[in-house]
Parts: structure tokens; C-alpha cells; sequence
């Protein structure tokens, strides 16, 4: 078993990897994890929702889009020092990066001033910095990287062929449009989807394989399991089977080795065995705090003690910014003899 880094899979390449045995799929997995990564570290990132609800876009899944009425009320944009009081408990917390959401389709010129301010004030406690906003223009990209932003979240959410039936707002293009404007700027790209759309395998093969044939594979991959919620369109859905989304963690980390792979949305209602399953499928991330944007997340003394149930201690900040840019090693194939 071993891993390379490659930007060209086939979309059979990744089904033939869901389709392995359970065991054998967790088994090379945790191989993959082992070459660039201590599998007993996890990064460990804290959000906040710096501007709620009311968003013009029509995303299917989400509690903030204005035409939904889900109950989410709409908040403007948070002063820096409100964002600052909470990057200081986050860090407190034993968060080491700090992400801002905003609810817009994309910022306008004259927020982006606002936003770096809080940048600028967010890093100077020590925190790695993440920011998502929506789409950027290539000038706003620059304008974020030079107020000291180091990662932007940006998702692919879907498949290619699935977008439409989620998205009517924007493109799949849009999306890749935004990635390549961050990359050019010289930010970390912080970049997963959403599974439990109801999707097929396929399609979740399909969003995986878009990730990884990025020009460069996102240095952090948010694998979000949809959180349900009433008042949107995609409330209702069946639910996913626990155990075809540890394989989507699995093969995210086969075919993206070097990155991040975040437990993201949807860790509130998993029970600490399939957080755990997820683990040794080679996720070392997750978000941190008790609230997402908008929705829960597990109580900070329950991941505390779940850490500590499973051995597992938060990623210190080096190990983190150096690995994506560690030198690589070159070596054979996933998939080929062992
Ligand atoms: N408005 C910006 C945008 O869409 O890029 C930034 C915030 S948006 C809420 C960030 C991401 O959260 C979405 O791309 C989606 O992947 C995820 N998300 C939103 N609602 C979700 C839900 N109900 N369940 C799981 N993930 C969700
Ligand atoms: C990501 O992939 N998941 C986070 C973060 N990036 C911004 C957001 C999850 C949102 C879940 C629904 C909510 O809390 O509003
Ligand atoms: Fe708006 Fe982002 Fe929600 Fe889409 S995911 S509705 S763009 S806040």
C-alpha cells in the first residue's frame, strides 16, 4: 500500500475504492493517513457566523438562504471587536484556527475592508485565520491575503452532475473560478462538499474526484454531512447510511493524502463509535465549539473527552502549516501491489 499524488482520477477509480470491503477500505486508509500524518493529531478549527441569514442564493441545504424561512433570523455584519471577544474564547478553547462565515452570494467591495480588519485582528491573537464569504474576484482574493488571511473555504458541495439539482444560483464554473482566484492570491484553499443530498455512490465518487483533480488538492477538505433542517428544500431526505460516510472519509484520504479531511457538519448527531470509525478512516479534523453557523455542534467537553477516550490530542500549528508543503515523497500508486 502506498500513495502518490495525483490530479487525474477516474471516477471508476474512486467507486472501485467505495466498493472495497469495509475493512479493506479502512485498512488502506489508515495506511494513506500514516505517510504524512501522526493519526493521533487533529486539527482543530472553531467557526463563526460573522454575517447570519438572508442570503439571495437558492442552495438547497442551507438554514441562511432568504427565500427558505427556516426561522434563521438575519444579523448584519458583527463588529471586529464581537468577533475578537470570540476568536479569544475559541483560542482559549484550544481552537488554533478561527474561521468567519458570511451568508452572502459574494462580498461586496466595500465590505472587504471590514472583513480584513477582522483578519488582521484575529491573527494577531496567534490564530490561523479562515475566512468564506461567498464568491471572490481575483483583486478581493488579494485584498483578504494581504490583511493576513491564510485559508478561504470555498466548497465544491456536489458532483458536476448533481450541482444543477442543488444549486440554481450560480455554476459548478463559479465555484472553480473562486478556488483558482484564491490559489492565484496565494491562500491556502479550504475546500469539501456535502453528503446525504441524496446523491448516488457515483455522485459522491464524482465530488471526490472533482476535489482531487483540482490544480492542487485543497490543503483542508470539509466533509460535511447534511444537516437537515426544516424550512429547506432538502429537509426530509433520506438519511445517508452511517457507514457510506466513513467511506467517503476513506476515500477522500486515499486520494487527497496530504490533506486535511475535516469531520464537518453533521458531528452533533453522530455517536462517538462512528466519530471514531471516521478517525481511523483517516480524518484529523474538525470543527470545534458548539455551534457551526447556524446549527449545533457537540458540546467542547464532549469532544474533549471523546479526544481523550480515543487518544487523539489537537495538531500544534507547525505540524499544520508544514504538511501540504512538506517535500513529497515519490511512490507507487494507490491500488497497486502492496
Ligand atoms: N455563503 C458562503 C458560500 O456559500 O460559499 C459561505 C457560507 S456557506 C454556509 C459554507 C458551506 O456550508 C456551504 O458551501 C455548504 O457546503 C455548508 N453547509 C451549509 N448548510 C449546510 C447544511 N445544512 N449541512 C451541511 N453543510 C452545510
Ligand atoms: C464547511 O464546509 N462547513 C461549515 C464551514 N465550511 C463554513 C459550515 C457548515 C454549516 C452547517 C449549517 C449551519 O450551521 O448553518
Ligand atoms: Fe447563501 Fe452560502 Fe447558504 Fe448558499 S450556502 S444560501 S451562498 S449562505
Amino acid at each position: 500500500m502506498s500513495a502518490t499524488i495525483r490530479h487525474d482520477w477516474r471516477r471508476e477509480e474512486l467507486l472501485a475504492l467505495f466498493e472495497l470491503p469495509f475493512t479493506e477500505l479502512l485498512h488502506r486508509a489508515a495506511s494513506v493517513h500514516r505517510q504524512y500524518f501522526d493519526p493521533a493529531e487533529v486539527q482543530v478549527s472553531t467557526l463563526l457566523s460573522v454575517k447570519t441569514g438572508g442570503c439571495p442564493e437558492d442552495c438547497a441545504y442551507c438554514p441562511q438562504a432568504q427565500r427558505y424561512h427556516t426561522g434563521v433570523e438575519a444579523q448584519k455584519l458583527m463588529s471586529t471587536e464581537a468577533v475578537l471577544a470570540k476568536a479569544k474564547q475559541a483560542r482559549a478553547a484550544g481552537a488554533s484556527r478561527f474561521c468567519m462565515g458570511a451568508a452572502w452570494r459574494s462580498p461586496k467591495d466595500r465590505d472587504i475592508p471590514k472583513v480584513a480588519e477582522m483578519i488582521r485582528a484575529v491573527k494577531a491573537l496567534g490564530l490561523e485565520t479562515c475566512a468564506t464569504l461567498g464568491m471572490l474576484s481575483g483583486e478581493q482574493a488579494h485584498a483578504l491575503k494581504a490583511a493576513g488571511l491564510d485559508y478561504y473555504n470555498h466548497n465544491l458541495d456536489t458532483a458536476p452532475d448533481f450541482y444543477g439539482e442543488i444549486v440554481h444560483t450560480r455554476e459548478f464554473q463559479d465555484r472553480l473560478d473562486t478556488l483558482s482566484h484564491v490559489r492565484d492570491a496565494g491562500m491556502k484553499t479550504c475546500c469539501g462538499g456535502i453528503v446525504g443530498m441524496g446523491e448516488t455512490r457515483e455522485q459522491r465518487a464524482g465530488l471526490l474526484q472533482a476535489l482531487a483533480n483540482l490544480p492542487a488538492h485543497p490543503d483542508s477538505v470539509p466533509i460535511n454531512r447534511l444537516v437537515q433542517v426544516a424550512g429547506t428544500p432538502l429537509h426530509g431526505t433520506a438519511e445517508l447510511d452511517p457507514f457510506e460516510f466513513v467511506r467517503t472519509v476513506a476515500v477522500a484520504r486515499i486520494v487527497m493524502p496530504q490533506s486535511m479531511v475535516r469531520l464537518s457538519a453533521g458531528r452533533e448527531g453522530m455517536g462517538d463509535e462512528l466519530q471514531a470509525l471516521c478517525f481511523a478512516a483517516g480524518a484529523n479534523s474538525i470543527f470545534y465549539g458548539e455551534k457551526l453557523l447556524t446549527t449545533g455542534n457537540p458540546d467542547t467537553e464532549r469532544d474533549m473527552a471523546l479526544f481523550a477516550r480515543l487518544g487523539l490530542r489537537p495538531m500544534p500549528v507547525e505540524v499544520e502549516a508544514g504538511t501540504v508543503h512538506a517535500d513529497i515523497v515519490e511512490v507507487p500508486a494507490c491500488g497497486q501491489a502492496a
